[in-house]
């Protein structure tokens, strides 16, 4: 795999943030797109245990705190014993919506992250964390991607999302927006919350795959909670190792998509006028919404 200059950048950045500054997954082998085989037999019977473990937590936890579309497909995938399949999932979700599943070794670069989703193939790592990070694991891993990210996948309006962040992604890297649009991703499909008739739900992959957040993000009095704005969102700061200081709460899937179809251009300009927000931000006029009764 050539390494060009921002790759061997990216991979400086990737050691600076793991935690003993080794690399997860095994880059040597993956292609010009970072994608990688899925090596389903190299899986121990410990791993799949590891997996069992988690998803089975992970499932008891979900009815009433996960939005329905993320109960009902993932009902439908059929992933509770074994780690998954890559392909076998990409067969029914690419009936679904047209996605398909990518294996890579772990974070790819921004670049490279935008044009798979630009072209609704979704990146999953293939490694699956170590017993002692049951509770909590810095980087993604694969039960992070699969259990977190692709259940939304089979939904339409959501799958159209996210080909459209792919491809607002393209166009922010030319245009300087990168950080805002990461700030996006990050308050929606990471750590995203949306009001239903029964109260507030988690849709974000980072919370309905975290033993932890999934309750604390609903009910828990100390974070806020404010109505999603694609412009607000994409000033305000998040942190990569905490509980979110503050989530933002769409109506549906469909203001996700028609709030993020515009032109970003003269956001990004606008945005470079304006000072960032620290992640516990409430502005003026702002609504702090109720969490959930406890
Ligand atoms: N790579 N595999 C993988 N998974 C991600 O979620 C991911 C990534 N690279 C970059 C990235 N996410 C974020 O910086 C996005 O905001 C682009
Ligand atoms: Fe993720």
């Amino acid at each position: 795999m050539n390494t060009s200059v921002d790759q061997a950048d990216f991979f400086r950045t990737l050691e600076e943030k793991s935690d003993n500054g080794k690399l997860r997954g095994d880059y040597s082998q993956c292609d010009e797109r970072y994608v990688v085989r899925q090596d389903w037999d190299a899986y121990t019977p410990e791993q799949h245990a590891l997996w069992r473990r988690l998803y089975q937590r992970q499932a008891k936890l979900v009815p009433g705190r996960a939005c329905q579309v993320f109960l009902d497909s993932l009902a439908k995938m059929d992933a509770a014993n074994e780690i998954p399949r890559f392909d076998r999932t990409t067969e029914a979700l690419y009936k679904a919506t047209g996605w398909e599943l990518v294996a890579v070794p772990g974070l790819v670069p921004d670049q490279t992250f935008f044009e798979h989703l630009a072209n609704r193939r979704f990146p999953v790592t293939v490694w699956l964390r170590e017993p002692h990070e049951f509770d909590y694991i810095v980087e993604p891993d694969v039960f992070h991607d699969f259990f977190g990210h692709v259940p939304l996948l089979f939904n339409p309006v959501f799958a159209d999302y996210m080909e459209q962040y792919g491809k607002g992604g393209l166009k922010a890297s030319r245009l300087d927006g990168l950080s805002n649009l990461s700030r996006l991703y990050w308050y929606t499909v990471e750590f995203g919350l949306i009001q239903t008739a029964e109260g507030l739900r988690a849709y974000g992959a980072g919370i309905l795959s975290s033993g932890g957040e999934v309750e604390y993000c609903l009910t828990d009095p100390r974070p806020r909670r404010v109505a999603f704005n694609a412009e607000r969102v994409m000033r305000t700061l998040y942190k990569i190792d905490s509980y979110q200081e503050t989530y933002f709460v769409i109506r549906d899937f469909q203001q996700l998509f028609e709030e993020t179809a515009p032109d970003f251009a003269p956001v990004y300009e606008r945005l470079k006028q304006q000072e960032v927000l620290a992640a516990n931000t409430l502005l003026p006029g702002e609504t702090d919404l109720p969490p959930n009764p406890a």
